[in-house]
């Protein structure tokens, strides 16, 4: 672990006290760099400390304005309705003595600080049916409930974050500057991206951009990003750094995307990399049931389409940032982000090959909830 060293300048700005010499990594980000400490004050929750990757989040006051909007929407609905309890089912983020929600320190880093809900754990790969269910119907509770929260409030945290063209342009401008010598090795996975791309434009075409509602959405749907009670039901959604306006289907692909593979996001072996189709049906089902009274017939039918496009996405954005000399997402070993790409065409290879299975099980789950007019 690297050592932080101001580590008491930082934790003393935040409006808590907590033990620093209990200092621990956590969790499994690629992105920001996550620990957990002790809170010195009593048991009702710990701490996680992050440091915000600046490189990825240029206007962190701005993105931080979107996550308390966020939080402070879905606390105050729950209050409302008296269902649920905001202060273990939503973040809680901790302010800084002089007001932000994140200190910048005397190394011009960004640092941040919320509420770690103790009794809670989270899954890389999903173990059951049950797991899957809840994780529908923990995203789609929380699109739900923010379907009343205007997107143009929403700042774009990350310019065309999904936007598969512009993707697909920064992927052709690594592969034209190959830097780092790497193309000729990427040239098959080059060449899948290549041959898949007609049937991942889908939602760059006209008629689905004047018809598909943009919402607010969190963007970041993995399974590791849900909470779980100890009696394994959803308690919490987390990491709210991407939640801005977008579509549905995208939060449901990724979901997807990461619920169903038997094997892991990077995975070396893969044979390994299979679909388990109960595991969609279960999410489905427990998403339907949350999204069933907001989704439009439109969005119903972008959903299989967000499924395919989101590994093809990521494969995407893994490979560029190999070819760029991983800037991006951490790596663990010096080809981690080729082997994560492979892993991702592979999956999509088999999503595309049950997608008609997967579309059924969509409109199977839609029409107990009367979205289809049959
Ligand atoms: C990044 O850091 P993490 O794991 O929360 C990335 C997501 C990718 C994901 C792939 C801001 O999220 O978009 O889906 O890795 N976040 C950003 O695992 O790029
Ligand atoms: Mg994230």
């Amino acid at each position: 672990m690297k050592r932080i060293k101001n580590l008491f300048e930082i934790t003393s700005q935040f409006k808590c006290h907590v033990d620093i010499s209990s200092l621990k990594p956590y969790g499994t980000g690629h992105i920001n760099d996550t620990y957990r400490l002790k809170n010195l004050a009593g048991d009702e929750h710990d701490y996680l400390l992050q440091k915000i990757n600046q490189h990825v989040f240029k206007d962190i006051p701005r993105m931080t304005e979107n996550i308390c909007r966020v939080i402070a929407h879905l606390k105050k609905k729950m209050v409302m309705s008296g269902k649920g309890d905001p202060e273990k089912e939503v973040m809680t983020m901790v302010a800084t003595k002089s007001g932000p929600y994140f200190y910048q320190d005397s190394h011009g880093e960004y640092w941040r600080m919320c509420h770690f809900l103790k009794h809670t754990k989270t899954y890389d790969v999903v173990e059951t049916e049950k797991q899957a269910y809840e994780g529908g119907k923990a995203f789609g509770k929380f699109q739900a409930m923010l379907c009343d929260l205007s997107p143009d409030l929403m700042y774009e945290v990350i310019p065309d974050f999904h936007d598969i063209e512009k993707r697909l342009g920064q992927l052709a401008q690594a592969i034209h500057t190959d830097s780092y010598h790497r193309v000729q090795e990427a040239w098959p996975e080059i060449k899948t991206i290549q041959d898949n791309i007609q049937a991942m434009l889908f939602f760059q075409e006209d008629e689905q951009r004047l018809t598909l509602p943009i919402r607010v959405t969190h963007n970041d749907t993995k399974f590791n990003n849900v909470l779980l009670n100890l009696k394994g039901k959803a308690q919490c959604i987390i990491d709210l750094d991407t939640v801005m306006a977008d579509y549905i289907a995208y939060d449901f692909g990724d979901a997807i995307r990461t619920i169903i593979n038997t094997g892991a996001e990077d995975e070396k072996e893969l044979s390994d990399i299979r679909l388990n189709l109960p595991l969609f049906n279960a999410y489905t089902k427990g998403y339907m049931q949350e999204a069933g009274q907001f989704l439009d017939e439109w969005e119903l039918r972008s959903l299989i389409k967000g499924v395919l496009l989101l590994p093809y996405m990521q494969a995407v954005r893994f490979l560029t940032d190999y070819l760029n000399g991983d800037t991006y997402y951490k790596i663990e070993s010096a080809q981690h982000n080729l082997q994560r790409t492979r892993a991702q065409l592979q999956l999509l290879k088999e999503l595309l090959s049950h997608a008609q299975e997967m579309e059924k099980t969509i409109y199977k789950e839609a029409e107990k909830h009367q979205l289809i007019k049959s």
